[in-house]
C-alpha cells in the first residue's frame, strides 16, 4: 500500500466512526446538527490518521485506537470553531464552508465548540470496550493535558497576547508547540499507548510528531501567504491583517522552506528505534510539501 493509500483507508475509517458518534442522539437535534455541520466537513483528519498509523506501528489494531483517534478530531474541531468566532479571529470560511457561528449564530457556536470538547472525553473512554483501564486513564489523561491551558488553549492565549507585538523566533516557537503542536503530540502518543506501546516508544513518537507538528505549522504560516484560498478552504492573508509574528515574519519563505526540511530530516531520524515506519516517514514528506 502507498502512503496515500494508508492515509485514504485510514481516513475512512475515522469519517464512518465521526459519522455514527452522535446518530440517533435526542433531543435537542440542533446542537447536534451545529457539531456534526463542522465535525463532518472533510477536514485533512491528520491528527486521528496519526493516532491510527502510531497504534499500528506499536503493534496494536487500529480499531483499539480509535475512540483516542475520534476524540483529538473532535477537540481539534471545536478548537477551529471557537477560533473562527468575532471574539478570537473571526473568520467567514472554514473547511471550505462558512463558519459555523455564521451558519448557527455565536451562541450555538459555542455551545457546539463546548459540546464537542465535552463529547470527545466520552468517546475517548468508551476504548475501555477494548482496552484494559490504565491504557484508557492514560490515553485520555494525556488527551487532557494537551488540550488545556497546558497546552492547546494556553497557545491560544500566547497568541492573543502577542497580536501587534514584535515576538522573537523562541516566542514563536514556544506558542506553536502549545497551540499546536502539543495536540499532534498527543494524538501520536495516544495511539502507542492504545498499543501497549514501551515508554521508548511513545518518547520517540512524541519527538517525531513535535518536529511534524512544526513543520506543519511553519507550512500554515507560508499557505497563509502563498495558498490559495479555494485549495485550503479558508481565507489567506489573515496573520497579515491581525499583524501576527509568524515563521514568515521571522525567516521568510525561504527560510521557512529550510526549516521545514530540516525538521521533517530530524522528524524521520526521531522513528530510529522503529522498523516498519515508511508510512510515518511518507507522511512527513507529504506534509511538507502539501497545498492544502
Ligand atoms: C480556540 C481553544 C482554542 C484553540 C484554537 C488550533 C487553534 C487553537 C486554532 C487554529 C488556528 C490555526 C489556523 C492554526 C494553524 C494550524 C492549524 C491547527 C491549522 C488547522 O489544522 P488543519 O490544517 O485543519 O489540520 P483541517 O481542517 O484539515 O482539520
Amino acid at each position: 500500500m502507498t502512503v496515500r493509500e494508508q492515509y485514504d483507508a485510514d481516513k475512512a475509517l475515522v469519517e464512518a466512526a465521526l459519522k455514527a458518534a452522535f446518530r440517533g442522539r435526542q433531543p435537542h437535534a440542533d446542537i447536534y446538527d451545529a457539531m456534526n455541520y463542522s465535525l463532518l466537513a472533510g477536514g485533512k483528519r491528520l491528527r486521528p490518521v496519526l493516532t491510527l498509523a502510531c497504534c499500528r506501528l506499536c503493534g496494536g489494531q487500529v480499531e483499539d485506537a480509535l475512540p483516542f483517534a475520534c476524540a483529538v478530531e473532535m477537540i481539534h474541531t471545536y478548537s477551529l470553531i471557537h477560533d473562527d468566532l468575532p471574539c478570537m479571529d473571526d473568520d467567514d470560511l472554514r473547511r471550505g464552508r462558512p463558519t459555523n457561528h455564521k451558519v448557527y449564530g455565536e451562541a450555538t457556536a459555542v455551545l457546539a465548540g463546548d459540546g464537542l470538547l465535552t463529547a470527545a472525553f466520552e468517546i475517548a473512554l468508551t476504548a475501555s470496550d477494548r482496552l484494559p483501564a490504565e491504557r484508557v486513564l492514560a490515553g485520555t489523561a494525556c488527551l487532557a493535558k494537551a488540550a488545556g491551558a497546558a497546552g492547546m488553549v494556553g497557545g491560544q492565549a500566547l497568541d492573543m497576547a502577542g497580536e501587534g507585538r514584535a515576538l522573537t523566533q523562541p516566542d514563536v516557537e514556544e506558542l506553536q508547540r502549545l497551540k499546536t503542536g502539543a495536540l499532534i503530540c498527543a494524538a501520536a502518543e495516544m495511539g502507542c499507548i492504545a498499543a501497549g506501546g514501551s515508554e521508548e516508544q511513545r518518547s520517540a513518537l512524541r519527538n517525531y510528531a513535535s518536529k511534524l507538528g512544526l513543520a506543519f505549522q511553519i507550512r500554515d504560516d507560508m499557505l497563509d501567504v502563498t495558498g490559495d484560498e479555494s485549495a485550503l478552504g479558508k481565507p489567506v492573508g489573515s496573520d497579515a491583517r491581525e499583524e501576527k509574528t509568524t515563521f514568515v515574519t521571522l525567516k521568510g519563505l525561504d527560510g521557512c522552506a529550510q526549516m521545514i526540511e530540516k525538521l521533517t530530516y530530524d522528524a524521520e531520524e526521531a522513528l530510529e528505534p522503529f522498523s516498519d515506519k515508511q508510512f510515518l516517514t511518507g507522511l512527513a514528506r507529504e506534509l511538507a510539501d502539501r497545498t492544502n
